[in-house]
């Protein structure tokens, strides 16, 4: 499976806290704050990260981000390679359905200005990540979801299109045999895209697109397209997304953790592994029984990945180079 051939022996380092507190007007009742977050100095370096293996997706971001295009654009336009992607079963199109075999499709994306639109429980729309760009940006609200979704959708000029492939409807057949829910860890459930992107000004945002667990109950929503759980960027300090079994993350409010962990001082790699740790004390004995990846980026360009289970893995593209690597794990026995 693609998503498991990673390149071995590939690790990154991650740097130091760099962030500081700075208070002025010390004697004052009124001290304003500065930002706890150290301005960055250095040139900007646009960078790509995403959860799996997915380097077609990181490629057409990194393009985009070449061709001067906004970190906003390069996350939507990376998602959208794997929603096209019938072997992707998890993500758009060729996802594997509900119980009932419904695909079901739930997403969501957040600019540099900590704008956020998301759609939930969508059927028939293949790019769900442009439609809750749509939602971002066309509408009052932030979420929209199932019938109300995709009215909006064809009025925006999304086809209707048939997202179950004679892949995943053979697939659902054959789990329909015993019906037994229950996800397997790292091999059924997990290919969703979470990516996250800073383009040339510094500027950060992200996207998430999942077609969420297989065989769920018709009308779960996981964390992927809620705020704060399977995404969230604030641009003064950086972003995070996740992948996994949603109900943990969504518990846990993983994404805003890592980012407030940044902000706190810590960097992307101890935030996510402080995050990791959170989800497995407060899920006591079940942690072993799912998976939760969770990748990060700082304002400064600086990375960190970690998650429960082995083979979690993450592809980054920075310097031209476009590499996939193996996560580090919180179950080391
Ligand atoms: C969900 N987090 O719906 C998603 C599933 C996932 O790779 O990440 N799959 O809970």
């Amino acid at each position: 499976m693609k998503r498991r051939k990673f390149i071995q022996n590939a690790s990154l380092s991650t740097l130091a806290v760099m962030a500081t507190s700075t208070v002025i007007g010390c004697e004052s009742k009124t001290k304003e704050k500065e930002s706890l977050v150290t301005p960055v100095t250095h040139p900007v370096q646009p960078l790509v990260i995403a959860t799996w293996n997915v380097p077609r997706a990181t490629a057409k971001a990194w393009e985009v981000l070449q061709d001067r295009g906004s970190a906003l654009d390069a996350v939507e336009q990376g998602c959208r390679v794997e929603e096209a992607d019938v072997n992707n079963s998890s993500v758009g199109k060729g996802g594997l359905p509900d119980r009932d075999g419904r695909i079901t499709l739930d997403a969501c994306i957040m600019d540099k200005d900590g704008n956020y639109g998301a759609v939930m429980c969508v059927q028939h729309i293949t790019h769900v990540i442009s439609l809750a760009r749509k939602v971002m940006e066309e509408t009052p609200h932030v979420i929209m979801v199932g019938e109300g979704a995709e009215q909006f959708a064809y009025a925006q000029g999304f086809k209707k299109e048939n997202l179950l492939t004679e892949a995943s409807k053979r697939a659902w057949e054959k789990w329909k045999e015993q019906s037994v829910y229950q996800p397997i860890i790292n091999i059924e459930n997990h290919d969703t895209i979470g990516m996250l992107a800073i383009d040339k000004h510094g500027d950060i945002s992200g996207a998430c697109t999942t077609s969420g667990l297989a065989y769920k109950m018709a009308g779960r929503v996981g964390d992927s397209p809620v705020i704060g759980s399977g995404l969230f960027i604030d641009n003064e300090v950086g972003g995070c997304t996740a992948t996994g079994m949603g109900e943990e993350v969504l518990k846990t409010v993983a994404s805003f953790l890592v980012v407030e962990l940044m902000r706190q001082g810590k960097s992307p790699q101890d935030a996510c592994e402080e995050a990791i740790k959170r989800i497995v004390e407060k899920a006591g004995d079940r942690y072993t029984a799912f998976q939760v990846g969770l990748i990060a980026v700082n304002k400064q360009g600086e990375i960190g990945a970690y998650c429960i289970h082995k083979w979690f893995n993450y592809t980054v593209y920075a310097d031209e180079k476009n590499i996939n690597y193996p996560s580090d794990f919180y179950i080391k026995t």
